[in-house]
């Protein structure tokens, strides 16, 4: 997900003291999702749902242009391209409570019923949002990663609702590997920036492939995107791109979903966010920060 030396908290993330209330006073859109959408995603660990965000890219897009334009009033914002490497590779997290359109769609879009049905999951409690930006002619791969590692959380009903802010082509658009998920490992966290592997001390982890295996057994899932499609995959499924050149600008915006089964946990190192949490290993994420939007 990113790279902690560039990633500055430059503001506090959260501006709410009790994000909970709002989550009560709101109310969520329901989709019902086709049965076999929600096998695919048990198990491929990912699925897609096209045209489900389409009135929601507006929006979104307005939210992301204002970070990108002003980086230093957000959160945790860093570039991924070096100085020197072409285009440009900006990722910026946890501001959905700073910018409305952010707000908004997590808590009227149908993404935490998504996410919910997807994980099979009774509820869905909103983790943060993460927004990608890959500007024309960027040649810069986002490395194979899963996203569990990286977070101070652990468990198995996971779910990332990832909505493409742009038209993507198929070989610039993220790609996932399948059945990755229950493939048993935890893979080290790797830098966006380097592709280097975060210098975890941790003997449970080990590197995930640099490059997705070719042939063989392995699926790799990928296609090309219409803005307001949706992805949903597990936090534990390897994804990643190709180097190859973004002809436009290729947007994306993913909100992060935690399950029934879903508790903090300590990393030994680094994790991303990197929040300051008065919690013990095995407690509930707090409401106040991380409401449930779902059930
Ligand atoms: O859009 C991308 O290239 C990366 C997306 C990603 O890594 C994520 O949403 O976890």
């Amino acid at each position: 997900m990113l790279n902690p030396q560039s990633r500055v908290a430059s503001v506090k993330w959260n501006v709410l003291d009790d994000a909970a209330a709002l989550a009560h006073a709101t109310e969520r859109r329901q989709i019902e999702l086709d049965t076999a959408m929600v096998d695919t995603f048990q198990r491929d660990g990912v699925c897609y749902v096209p045209g489900l965000f389409t009135d929601w890219v507006e929006p979104l897009r307005s939210g992301l242009d204002r970070i990108m334009d002003s980086p230093g009033d957000y959160a945790f914002t860093s570039d991924s391209a070096e100085p020197g490497e072409p285009g440009r590779f900006f990722d910026t997290y946890c501001n959905w409570q700073r910018v409305p359109e952010f707000s908004a769609f997590a808590l009227t879009s149908s993404a935490a019923f998504l996410a919910a049905q997807c994980m099979q999951s009774s509820t869905a409690q909103f983790f943060h949002e993460h927004s990608f930006a890959k500007e024309a002619g960027t040649q810069k791969a986002t490395p194979w990663h899963h996203d569990l590692p990286y977070y101070c959380v652990d468990g198995t009903q996971t779910a990332s609702v990832y909505v493409a802010l742009d038209d993507t082509p198929e070989d610039t658009a993220v790609r996932f590997l399948a059945e990755s998920h229950r493939d048993g490992n935890t893979y080290v966290p790797r830098r966006f920036r380097t592709g280097e592997d975060y210098d975890y001390d941790d003997p449970s982890m080990v590197s995930a492939p640099t490059a997705p295996p070719d042939g063989g057994e392995a699926r790799i899932i990928s296609g090309a995107l219409s803005a307001g499609d949706a992805i949903v995959f597990d936090f534990r499924t390897l994804h990643g791109t190709t180097p190859a050149p973004v002809a436009g600008r290729r947007r994306a915006f993913s909100t992060r979903w935690l399950g029934d089964d879903v508790r903090y946990v300590e990393r030994l190192g680094v994790t991303s966010p990197p929040l300051d949490l008065d919690l013990l290993p095995g407690d509930r994420m707090p409401e106040s920060l991380f409401p449930t939007l779902w059930g």
